[in-house]
Parts: C-alpha cells; sequence; structure tokens
C-alpha cells in the first residue's frame, strides 16, 4: 500500500543468523552459487557478465548483514538523521569500492583467482551508475562515502534514471550521444522497496474548504497521480561495520490511474498516460548549468522533493505518532543546489495540508531543517521557473511560495522601510513579462544555512549574488570547501602508490587523510623518490595504453603527461589549453626547441548536446590533434589527444598517471573543482587560476610546489571595462601566430570557415571568459612547468609535496564540518 508503513512482522531469529564468511573458499563458493542457481549460467557462458553479477551478489549480502545493524542501530540511538537531497549522484562502479571498504580485497582476488579469471576482466564487466553530470554529482557520491565512514546516520535520496549521463562518440572530430541505458542488464546493488512506496500529485487545482468546526482548510484536487518506487542502494562506510542507504526513486504509474481511462473504453489513452507517469524518471538532464524551463525537468525537482520528504515524514510518524514537537530538532535536509528547492514549500504543504499544522508552526520546523549549498556563481545558472509553469503543474505549491514571499518581504520592508527597489531586488518572484521564481532565493529563505563549495566562493556570493541576503541574515552564510573521498580516488584507484605511502606509515591515511602529511620529510629521501617516480612511470603506462585503444595515439611515457579532464564548458578555457597546444607545435615549427620537454596532452570531457561552442571546441581540439600527430616535423615531441566518453572510471586511471593537472578556469567563475583535488592526491602538479579551491590547495602545497598564473578575480573584473583583445593579440606576437595559424585554416583544410565562430569570441572585447588576457601569464607558466619536469628529482618532490598536503581535501574534512557547523549528529557505531 503506497504512504502506508504495514506493522512490521517479525521473523524470529532472521537477525541472529550468523555472519556470512569472508575467506576465499566461501567467497567461491557462494559465488558458484549465485553463478549456477541464481542466474542459471555454467561452463559453456561465452559472457564474463554473469561472472560480474555473481560476485556482486556474493558482495551484495554481506553488505545486506552490516545494512541491517546500521539501520538497528539508528533506530535503537532514535538520534537526529540528515538527508542529502540530490538529483544527482554520480556513484561510478560499485565493486571495487565495496570490497575496499569492507576490507576483503585479498580475500576477493584470492576467490577470483580460484575461479580462474582475472580481477579487472571481472571489475570491467560493470557499467558507470552514471547519474550525474558533474561534480555536483560525483561531490554527493563522495559524501555518502564520507557520511558512512564517520558513522553518520545520513541517508542520500535521489531519482533512479532509467538513462544516465549519455555516451559521447567522437566522429570526424565531433561529439555524438548515445543513450546510456545502464539497467539494461539490472543492478545487482540495488534492493527495491515496494513497501515503501509514496505517492506524488501533479496539476489539478487548489480549493479552500472549512471542515465541520468551521476551521478553514487547502485541498489540493482533481490531481494526476503518480507513484514513487524507491530502490535502496547501500553505502559502505570505510572498514567500520555501517551501511547507510542511497534512496533513489523510480515514476510507475497508478493503477486507478489506469483503469479510469481503460474502463472508459480509451486504451491508447491510458497507456499514453502510463508512459507520461513513467517519463519522470526516464532521463538525467545532461546540461551542467541550468537548463532553462522544461517543464519536465520541473516534475523531477518535485517528484524527488514530494517523495522524499513524504518519506520521512511517515517514517517518522511510524516512531513518534503524529507527534512533530521534535521533528524540526532531530531531521535536517540538505539540498544540493537549488534543484530540489521544491522541498521548501513542499514540506510547508505537508505539514500544514496533510498534518493540519497552521503557518507558524509549519514555517518554524521548515526553516529550521533545511540547509542549501550553492555551486555555481554563473548568474545565467541561477535557476528561475516561469510561473505560468508551475501554476500548471504545482498549483498548491505555487500559493505557498506566494505566501513565503509575502511574509517574507514583509520582513524585509520593516528592516528597509520604503527601500523599494530592494523589495524588488529580493522578491522570490521576478516581475516582468514572463513572471519567474527564483529558486536560489526560495532556497535561501527558507534554510538555515546557506553555504558555498570553496572560500573564494564563499565570499564571492555574499559579495555579490546574495548580497541583499547577506545584509539580512549574515549568521546564515558559511563555507564548506569541497572534498573527495581518499578511499575511491586513492586507495582504490592507485594501488601502487597507496602500498609505497603504506609501506612508510601504515594504513591510516585511508581512514584519517591528514596522516599522510607524515610522507612529506620523504621527500628528501632519494630512494624514496625513485620508488614514487617508478609508480608513477607504471601509472602513466596503463594511461598510455587507454590512450591508445581509445585515441589510437601514442603517448610515451617519458613525456610530461598534461591533462585537462571536465565537463567542456568556455569557462574551463578549454580553449586557453589548445591555443597553448598550437602555440608548442608553432615553436616546433619554427625549430625553437632548445632544452625541449616532450609533452603528451590528454583533454576529455563531455558537452551539453545543445551547446553550440563547447561542441566547436571539441572540434577544433580534434582537427589540431590530427595535425600535430601526422606532422612528421613534430617528431614525438608533443602528442595530443582527445579521450572519448569521460566518466568516473575513466578518472580512476587517468588521475594516478598525469603529471600536471590544468584547473584554468577564468578566476572568479569555477566554484570549487574538485578534479583537481583528485590529481593532487595522486601526485600530480596544478597549473592553474586563482579560482575556487585551487586557492587553497596552493595554500596547502606552498608557491614552489603550484604554477599559478593569470588574473585574479578582481582584476578580471577590472579588466572587463577595457578589455581590448585585438590589442592583446598584435602585441604579443606568439598569441600573433597562433591566431594566425588558426584563422590561415591550418586545422581546417577542407572544412573552410567552421571555426570563425571561435576566433569571433577570442577576439570579442566582451569575451566573458577573457581567453586572450590570460594567454601570455599561461604561456609563460608552462615554461616554468616545462624547466621544473626537466629537473626529475626536482618534480618528483613537488609530486610527493602534493600527495602530501592533500589531507585537507578529503570530503571526510568536508563531512566533518557540515556535520560541526550544520548537521549537528551524532556518530552512531553500527554494533
Ligand atoms: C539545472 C536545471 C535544469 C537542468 C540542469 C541543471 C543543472 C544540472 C547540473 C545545473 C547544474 C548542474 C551541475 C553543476 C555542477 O556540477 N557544478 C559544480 O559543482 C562542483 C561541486 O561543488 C564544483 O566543484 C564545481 O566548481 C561546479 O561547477
Amino acid at each position: 500500500m503506497p504512504g502506508r508503513h504495514l506493522k512490521a512482522i517479525r521473523t524470529p531469529g532472521l537477525e541472529d543468523l550468523p555472519p556470512l564468511p569472508m575467506d576465499a573458499a566461501n567467497l567461491v563458493r557462494d559465488f558458484e552459487h549465485h553463478y549456477a542457481h541464481h542466474l542459471g549460467r555454467d561452463k559453456y557462458c561465452r559472457s564474463l557478465r554473469y561472472h560480474y553479477q555473481a560476485l556482486a551478489f556474493t558482495i551484495r549480502e554481506r553488505l545486506l548483514e552490516r545494512w541491517n545493524q546500521t539501520r538497528y542501530a539508528y533506530i535503537a540511538a532514535s538520534s537526529k538523521s540528515c538527508y542529502y537531497l540530490s538529483l544527482e549522484f554520480l556513484m561510478g562502479r560499485a565493486l571495487g569500492n565495496s570490497m575496499l571498504n569492507l576490507g576483503i580485497t585479498d580475500e576477493v582476488a584470492a576467490a577470483v583467482h580460484q575461479i580462474g579469471v582475472t580481477m579487472e576482466e571481472i571489475t570491467d564487466e560493470e557499467i558507470d551508475a552514471g547519474l550525474g553530470n558533474g561534480g555536483l554529482g560525483r561531490l554527493a557520491a563522495c559524501f555518502l562515502d564520507s557520511c558512512a565512514t564517520l558513522q553518520l546516520p545520513v541517508m542520500g535520496y535521489g531519482i533512479r534514471y532509467e538513462y544516465g549521463m549519455f555516451r559521447q562518440r567522437i566522429e570526424d572530430g565531433r561529439q555524438v550521444e548515445e543513450p546510456d541505458h545502464w539497467l539494461r542488464d539490472g543492478h545487482p546493488w540495488e534492493l527495491e522497496r515496494q513497501e515503501y512506496t509514496q505517492v506524488v500529485r501533479f496539476g489539478g487545482r487548489s480549493e479552500f474548504m472549512r471542515d465541520y468546526q468551521g476551521a478553514g482548510h487547502f485541498r489540493w484536487v482533481d490531481t494526476q497521480d503518480v507513484l514513487a518506487v524507491p530502490y535502496d542502494i547501500p553505502i559502505p562506510g570505510h572498514r567500520n561495520g555501517t551501511v547507510n542507504t542511497l534512496r533513489l526513486w523510480k515514476a510507475a504509474a497508478t493503477d486507478e490511474f489506469d483503469l479510469v481511462e481503460f474502463n472508459a473504453g480509451s486504451y491508447s489513452e491510458s497507456v499514453a498516460m502510463k508512459n507520461a507517469a513513467e517519463n519522470i524518471t526516464m532521463v538525467l538532464y545532461p546540461n551542467d548549468a541550468s537548463e532553462s524551463g522544461k517543464a519536465l525537468r520541473l516534475r523531477q525537482q518535485y517528484f524527488l522533493a514530494s517523495a522524499s520528504l513524504q518519506d520521512v515524514i511517515a517514517r517518522w510518524i511510524s516512531r513518534n505518532r503524529r507527534d512533530f514537537t521534535e521533528f524540526g530538532d532531530k531531521n535536517c535536509f540538505q539540498l544540493n543546489d537549488t534543484h530540489p528547492s521544491c522541498a521548501v514549500p513542499e514540506l510547508m504543504r505537508l505539514l500544514m495540508d496533510e498534518q493540519g499544522m497552521g503557518w507558524e508552526e509549519a514555517w518554524n520546523i521548515t526553516s529550521r531543517c533545511m540547509a542549501y549549498t550553492n555551486h555555481t556563481l554563473l548568474p545565467e545558472a541561477l535557476e528561475k521557473w516561469s510561473l505560468d509553469l508551475f501554476r500548471q503543474l504545482l498549483p498548491r505549491v505555487l500559493e505557498i511560495i506566494f505566501e513565503i514571499n509575502a511574509r517574507f518581504l514583509s520582513e524585509v520592508s520593516s528592516r528597509w522601510p520604503g527601500d523599494s527597489d530592494r523589495l524588488r531586488r529580493m522578491s522570490i518572484i521576478e516581475e516582468g513579462p514572463d513572471p519567474q521564481v527564483r529558486m536560489a532565493y526560495l532556497a535561501i529563505v527558507g534554510s538555515f544555512s546557506v553555504n558555498g563549495v570553496a572560500a573564494l566562493h564563499s565570499q564571492l556570493l555574499v559579495e555579490g549574488l546574495f548580497r541583499d541576503f547577506y545584509e539580512l541574515w549574515p549568521e546564515k552564510f558559511n563555507n564548506k570547501t569541497n572534498g573527495v573521498t581518499p578511499r575511491r580516488w586513492l586507495a582504490w584507484c592507485n594501488p601502487g602508490l597507496s602500498r609505497l605511502i603504506a609501506d612508510r606509515i601504515g594504513e591510516g591515511f585511508v581512514a584519517d587523510l591528514e596522516h599522510i602529511r607524515e610522507i612529506a620529510p620523504l621527500a628528501d629521501d632519494p630512494e624514496f623518490r625513485e620508488r614514487w617516480y617508478q609508480v608513477k612511470q607504471a601509472n602513466k603506462e596503463r594511461l598510455a595504453a587507454l590512450v591508445k585503444e581509445q585515441c589510437s595515439v601514442e603517448f610515451d611515457v617519458h613525456g610530461l603527461f598534461d591533462v585537462q579532464v571536465k565537463r567542456i564548458h568556455e569557462y574551463k578555457r578549454q580553449l586557453l589549453n589548445i591555443l597553448h597546444v598550437i602555440h608548442l607545435y608553432d615553436r616546433i615549427k619554427r625549430g625553437d626547441t632548445e632544452n625541449w620537454t616532450d609533452r603528451c596532452v590528454l583533454i576529455g570531457g563531455k558537452a551539453a548536446p545543445g551547446y553550440f561552442m563547447a561542441k566547436l571546441i571539441i572540434k577544433l581540439i580534434c582537427n589540431v590533434a590530427k595535425v600535430i600527430n601526422d606532422d612528421a616535423v613534430v617528431n614525438g615531441r608533443l602528442k595530443v589527444a582527445f579521450l572519448p566518453n569521460y566518466r568516473v572510471t575513466a578518472m580512476e586511471i587517468i588521475c594516478p598517471g598525469t603529471d600536471l593537472s590544468e584547473q584554468i578556469s577564468t578566476a572568479g567563475k569555477e566554484a570549487s573543482g574538485t578534479g583537481n583535488m583528485k590529481f593532487m592526491m595522486n601526485g600530480a602538479v596544478t597549473i592553474g587560476t586563482l579560482d575556487g579551491a585551487n586557492i587553497e590547495i596552493r595554500e596547502e602545497v606552498g608557491d614552489d610546489n603550484f604554477f599559478v598564473f593569470g588574473l585574479t578575480a578582481p582584476e578580471v573584473e577590472e579588466m572587463r571595462r577595457s578589455y581590448d583583445p585585438a590589442s592583446i593579440v598584435a602585441n604579443d606576437p606568439d598569441l600573433s601566430r597562433v591566431m594566425q595559424l588558426l584563422s590561415s585554416g591550418h586545422f581546417n583544410m577542407f572544412e573552410t570557415g567552421i571555426f570563425a565562430p571561435i576566433i569571433a569570441s577570442i577576439m570579442n572585447p566582451r569575451d566573458l571568459w577573457m581567453v586572450a588576457a590570460d594567454f601570455r601569464s599561461f604561456v609563460n607558466a608552462q615554461r616554468r612547468v616545462s624547466e621544473a619536469y626537466l629537473d626529475r628529482e626536482r618534480w618528483t618532490r613537488m609530486s610527493i609535496v602534493n600527495t602530501a598536503h592533500s589531507g585537507k581535501f578529503s570530503t571526510d574534512r568536508t563531512i566533518s564540518e557540515y556535520n560541526r557547523d550544520i548537521w549537528h549528529l551524532k556518530p552512531v557505531p553500527a554494533s
């Protein structure tokens, strides 16, 4: 029954079963059981897919025991809980991570060996769970790992998209998108939880009525209802017995829905309605900035918010009856950007319309348990939804937003009487011919905490985008610098380096990355440096093999591996990177190659399907790569490759094999960046602007171990006033030659004029990303990089120092700060 929690049926003894043994022999036995009896395969099966599935089930049942124990411990502690609401969880693969966190990597390796396949063959069968676009989605995944490792009662809530992030192919140098039907062969890690199905309503209208006592109530009627069916995914902590939950909702049509239409004799309408309902969770929007105005996207956002809140409330009622006095103290909802911010009016609606509370009481609870994280500084990426769309889809929710706004604006006007300009600026509703709901303002007004994701970003938020709100409520605003989980991004993806580190300082750094600082003195130990260098070389071999296989380009591991992988976006300036590549090519052609450092430049990332410039930049990278790689004069001094289909699993091979990490966004535009942290942790040195978390990385490693360049954020804003790229180009002979090469058609011989929009954007005085402005400084910094790389001892020392100072960038630190300042949860040991 949707929405209703049945009384528990106790099956005696189930939780007293002896724990499943973890030794290799028992793993083999359970593997064989799943392979033969569950999946029905035998020795004639030609596909390794079932080996993967059987092993996944073998490990999942070991997670299940700990999962239950964790739940019992949380119930017994009746502690405060936090819910991470996110439209994206970019989980990647689960098998390796589960083994690592259960602490059974060696046992599984032995078992797999007995079965007669290699570990790599099996792990390669797993498809990435690509339920996210980029940084924001991967951050959510790293957060869940840290919450479980810190034994915090935190649950993730998201959407079980049928199709995840599209697969990218490159055809003739251009991006082609293919659907990612990742669930085709089933997902062995998930557990369907039909019994916790919720109903989410859309459309209809809001009605006011009085009950028999004369009290007024709002009713939302004539709605179209959709079922939300939960699928749970286990999130193991690192060797601590805790297994937390990620709950993903799938949309399904209600039975009644079908029947009404069906009985009316319209079978096809009924099927169409069913499809409309199930479409809600069909596909992830592949846009890493906002996608304007799409009704289906708003449906997804409300669907997630409503299903998750109803689920939390149902659990609350099953444990506390209808006593909500402590609800606000015992629950916290962290909103991953504005995407789930319908949660603010939706919690109001559930508390008032369904639980019968008055406004004051409901608002008191809501505004005490919502917290909002902002992930962008680009004003154009701030989410807005048209009022008309809102009214059509969520009429009752819009009414509540109006009331929130009215009460909020009256607070503003009593603080600043007569300041009508301020009222207009701060209103949750943007007036105009097509009025809009400003989701960020809704989130700020409804939350007790608002945070940015790096020090600079948080500072720029209160000085710029959210300045008015900061003046009103300074105490709400705070910073939480991002991190990445050292389990996946060091221990799992870089076993060679992890062993070397563990040999010297023990394994403690995996659970507490602050310990990694202890390797810093070893940068002065020549023998340690030699071993460090050898590990890096081996990782470069692995990366070179991937590049060979995927791009048919041969990277020589003695060259400097120079890597930029991330979503393709103008503000991230892949264009600046390629201008430098063209400049190096030009130097080779001119014979200016004294003391040359061979370079292998790797660029990868997906462009939003509708983003013309981003797609054109991919085409340029591919064309430049082809010309350079085919030019005999270059003779291996420079290699360039575009890696197709960049994703979590690719990064696991890329970051360990990288020498130089490119973090070159226009200052003030990248909120934080997290790829920068993965690279640093794996001993890459950064070339970067003073943007996002780069600033904090540089602070940790020191000026000598970081190649900084470019305008600062205030300098960028200052330069905009008089920006004149034409004169910058004219006064820089190197840049002139690069622009000359571009304009001459050297990289588009039989494709006349295709790069004209790129040339125009560089030459545009209103170029938002100021590519020409930073060219000289970038090329100079790259010169210093090349020189440093020629001195192998010096470079290796820098590499060690980078890893040694990566402790701050563990999500364990980030989550501890969220907990200390925002959530206030007590850790609960699993047993
Ligand atoms: C919004 C509305 C409609 C459709 C799509 C979207 C949408 C989807 C994804 C908007 C933004 C995103 C993703 C944003 C993102 O990944 N931001 C990155 O977040 C990282 C984690 O905080 C930061 O490190 C990066 O700097 C930031 O760019």
